[in-house]
């Protein structure tokens, strides 16, 4: 886990996604000054993450793809390696071929506000058959999970047939909507929630904020849940980021910490992950601690999350980089940063079908993404 100063930022001042007011930086910029002083004088101990890269054992950037995207927030994978590209505020579907981006279409019923939007992409299970992509996103009143069919024309052309709505009623705010989804070896939809600054919301077990749900392609509440006839797979969660499998199917989540404690969690069905009783791993009874802990969110503020051999890539936004953590079992090492702060604000981690990585950017100056060879495991 990882042991650093925390950064003290006072509450209430940034975004979800931690972007720094400017009163803030100038207050960092002090407190940085005076932590390098502590640190000089404590002789930089403790078990701080490598500053990477390290040629050899980490992902290597093969090239950079300037596709002109405006905040991108989910990239998946048709088979031949076209990427479909969600954009938060302009509410487009894009796909990626050959290095160009091209508009697909405009996903009907989107409401963009703060950080909610276009969010989480996810294709059916059974894309080859029913070609259907699934979507989260921030509607008028809620945030809500849609399917579409993509269309694919003689000439090859993308389109979007029209949207059926497949789970509404999670609660939206400005901040903290959560919106990843992901499909899991069990060939259910898992939807990462956000307490929608509801923070009781988390606990509350008949509230969808603050939660992991587990539906069935359709929307219903997966078989099996652990509450019964309910969506709710686990809760007590602050904002989920990323959701992941690793080869053994484990599911691991990527969340917002508060003003402190990033976290990456090995999820239970039926688990509590604490929001808002405890935060990060304090061992209290009754609650999950997180498996590692981002103390100061200026190194994290993690987004989405990808496994690949025994990997976690974990991306960050406000901290800038691209996380790696090992993982063996229930356990996860010691994160190692890659990239940080060349590329600026990082949003979404996803493996091509070539066993490449992709990491976009979430900048608005305007986006792009990278492309990595991910490290021998
Ligand atoms: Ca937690």
């Amino acid at each position: 886990m990882l042991r650093r100063p925390a950064s003290g930022r006072p509450a209430g001042t940034a975004a979800e996604d931690h972007r720094d007011l400017d009163a803030w930086v100038m207050v960092r910029a002090k407190i940085a000054a005076a932590c390098l002083v502590v640190l000089l004088l404590a002789a930089c101990t403790g078990n701080a993450p490598g500053a990477g890269p390290s040629p050899g054992n980490g992902p290597e950037l093969l090239r950079k793809l300037d596709l002109n995207l405006a905040l991108p927030w989910s990239i998946v994978f048709l088979g031949d390696g076209t990427g479909i590209v969600s954009e938060r505020d302009t509410k487009l579907i894009k796909s990626i071929r050959d290095g160009q981006a091209t508009t697909v279409g405009d996903f009907p019923g989107v409401v963009p506000g703060g950080e909610g939007g276009l969010l989480g992409l996810a294709l059916s299970p059974t894309f080859a058959r029913d070609r259907l992509l699934y979507a989260y996103f921030t509607a008028a009143s809620d945030n809500r999970v849609s399917r579409v069919r993509l269309e694919q024309a003689g000439d090859g052309r993308l389109g979007l047939g029209t949207p059926e709505l497949v789970f509404s009623g999670i609660p939206k705010a400005a901040t903290h909507n959560g919106g990843r989804i992901r499909f899991g070896p069990d060939g259910f939809l898992y939807v990462g929630t956000g307490d929608a600054q509801q923070p009781e919301q988390a606990q509350d077990r008949n509230a969808l904020g603050g939660k992991i749900l587990r539906l069935t392609p359709d929307g219903k509440p997966a078989p099996g849940n652990p509450f019964g006839n309910t969506p709710v797979y686990s809760y007590g969660h602050r904002n989920v980021q990323g959701l992941a499998w690793d080869a053994s199917g484990r599911l691991w989540e990527s969340e917002f910490g508060p003003d402190v404690n990033d976290e990456l969690n090995l999820i239970e069905p039926g688990g509590n992950y604490g929001w808002p009783r405890v935060t990060g791993a304090p061992g209290r009874p009754g609650y999950i601690d997180a498996k590692v802990v981002w103390p100061s969110t200026a190194d994290a503020s993690p987004s989405g999350l990808e496994i690949v051999n025994g990997t976690a890539f974990v991306v960050a936004l406000r901290g800038q980089r691209l996380w790696t953590v090992p993982l063996s079992g229930d356990t996860a090492g010691t994160p190692v940063a890659y990239l940080t702060g060349r590329y600026g604000r990082l949003r979404d981690v996803s493996l091509a079908p070539d066993g490449t990585l992709w990491v976009l950017s979430n900048n608005e100056n305007p986006d792009f993404a990278l492309v990595l060879k991910p490290p021998h495991p």
